[in-house]
């Protein structure tokens, strides 16, 4: 809780450093030559935009340069970072849409990816906004999960409710919603899940265990499904997008560590390529560097425009 929170633009410098600076630089003066595509497309691949998404976005870039007759580089920055922002808008959804009086969200994601540090956050951030928050301990799998998140409790707040280790994650949610209904009229249960079973099938029948109680038990729940993706993780985050889209109903994704990607375009190909919406960022290991997603604050920080012009999207 001391010191400066991390922005979403300061998680990005890695990502400038490392790969956006450059791209920057290639906007200039000149006419556009085929280096220059060659080299904008190499450079957001490297940045982890994905392939699709980096072809998808020179193609229309192309065409719009073709259509507007332009030919200089410089006039091709501000179109890429409209349609980034485009891009990242079109999948863009709120979190917890009409809220009710009792919200529930369910968090999944491989081992390691960030999910239980991300329920930490995401209790502090409600706690901010007054809400009594339940935490649920459904990662029965390993004892040291149950502790991890009773210190993040304790730390933001939070009750933690748990079983014994080993025992049935349903149980686990079903008591924390009780508990959510009874004395502690908790007005949001967060639910933290083991990352990985021993196989697909295990998974899947687990997660779908827990949604089921939560449908039960409150009307509509779980009303978020948020995947943690690793934004260190590179080409092995986009995998498990892919599979976590086909095993649970995912409304989202957590997009944590971007504070250590030193490639973090990775909310491009997310929302392109799946159609799903980033809805917070993890910017640090604190508490408060967690962030909502914001696509302009995004594009802005990884060109490094932050505090300058805003990003234009008029159609010049
Ligand atoms: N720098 C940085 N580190 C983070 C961020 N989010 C999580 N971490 C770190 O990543 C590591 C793993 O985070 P956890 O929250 O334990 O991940 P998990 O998904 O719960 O892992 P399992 O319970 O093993 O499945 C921890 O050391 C966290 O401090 C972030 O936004 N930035
Ligand atoms: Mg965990």
């Amino acid at each position: 809780m001391f010191g400066r929170a991390k922005s979403i633009a300061d998680s990005l410098k890695k990502t400038r450093d490392s790969v956006f600076n450059q791209i920057g630089d290639l906007f200039g003066p000149s006419d556009i030559d085929d280096a220059f595509w060659e080299d904008l497309e190499e450079l957001l691949i490297r940045g982890d935009v994905g392939v699709k998404t980096t072809v998808d976005l020179i193609a229309w870039l192309q065409q719009q340069m073709d259509q507007r007759g332009l030919r200089r580089s410089e006039q091709a920055r501000d179109l890429l970072k409209q349609r980034m922002i485009e891009i990242l808008e079109k999948a863009e959804s709120e979190y917890l849409p009409g809220r009710r009086l009792l919200n529930v969200v369910l968090i999944v994601g491989v081992n390691g990816s960030g999910k239980t540090t991300s329920i930490g956050k995401l209790s502090a951030m409600h706690r901010e906004k007054g809400d009594k928050i339940i935490i649920a301990a459904a990662d029965t799998f390993r004892a040291a999960a149950v502790e991890q998140l009773k210190i993040w409790g304790e730390r933001t707040g939070a009750d933690v409710i748990a079983q014994s280790s080993g025992s049935d994650p349903g149980a686990v949610v079903f008591d924390a919603l009780q508990a959510a209904f009874g004395r502690r009229e908790a007005s949001v249960v967060i639910i933290d899940t083991a990352g990985r079973l021993q196989t697909q099938f295990n998974l899947m029948a687990e997660l779908s265990k827990i949604k089921g109680v939560a449908e039960k038990q409150v009307h509509n729940a779980p009303h978020e499904v948020l995947l943690t993706l690793d934004a260190t993780s590179g080409q092995n985050a986009l995998s498990q997008a892919r599979h976590f889209k086909n095993i649970a109903d995912l409304t989202g994704v957590i997009l944590t560590k971007l504070d250590g990607a030193s490639k973090g375009g990775m909310a491009l190909a997310i929302a392109h390529e799946y159609g799903l919406p980033i809805k917070f960022v993890g910017t640090g290991e604190k508490v408060d560097d967690f962030r909502p997603f914001v696509a302009r604050e995004y594009v802005a920080g990884l060109f490094g425009e932050v505090g300058a012009t805003p990003v234009s999207t008029s159609k010049t």
